[in-house]
């Protein structure tokens, strides 16, 4: 049975299993190429193009993949319009512009740096990641995400920015309608 690439452990499964059939492929073709039957010369580099394209094509496939995990949405046109938060991180904090937004309304988060790398992970009240958005000096980073339900969110840095990075947090209420 195909494991169901939607259930939380199934790209990991897929990956599995995916690759251990590429393993198990090309360790037979070697070990032909390698016997040194009168074909072996013509199979190795048969061998090398084949591995290359597997390779690629498992690279290219699990990243087109997993792109369906991705969290971060976009606003449809039927979707109420987004509330904006702005996060300033810097040495060792967040300045959230509204740290109470509502539940069941796209946010965007609009994230930026005063100083150095940072980051922000969002986490839900059970301590699940639910996504992260890189901090960097001179850029702004985007992000939208609809939260399902009410309750206190923790930020937290996800990037060493220096003694205090282990600190370094905050708190977004998320309000019920
Ligand atoms: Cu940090």
């Amino acid at each position: 049975m195909v494991p169901d690439p939607a259930a939380p452990r199934g790209a990991f499964l897929v990956a599995l299993v995916v690759t251990a059939l590429i393993l198990g492929g090309v360790t037979l073709l070697v070990a032909l190429a390698r016997s040194g039957g009168p074909r072996s010369g013509r199979l190795l580099p048969i061998v090398r193009v084949l591995w290359l394209g597997l390779v690629g094509a498992v690279w290219v496939g699990l990243n087109l993949v997993s792109l369906g995990w991705v969290r971060l949405g976009r606003v449809g046109p039927a979707d109420p319009a987004p509330v904006t938060v702005e996060v300033e991180a810097r040495v060792w904090s967040y300045r959230i512009s509204n740290p109470q937004v509502p539940a069941g309304v796209p946010v965007l988060f609009v994230v930026r740096s005063a100083d150095t790398l940072h980051s922000l992970g969002l986490y839900d009240p059970d301590g699940q990641l639910l996504f992260t958005l890189m901090a960097m000096p001179g850029m702004e980073e985007r992000g939208l995400f609809t939260f399902p339900r009410p309750g206190r969110y923790r930020l937290r840095c996800l990037e060493y920015c220096g003694l205090g990075h282990g600190l370094m947090a905050g708190d977004l209420v998320v309000q019920g309608r």
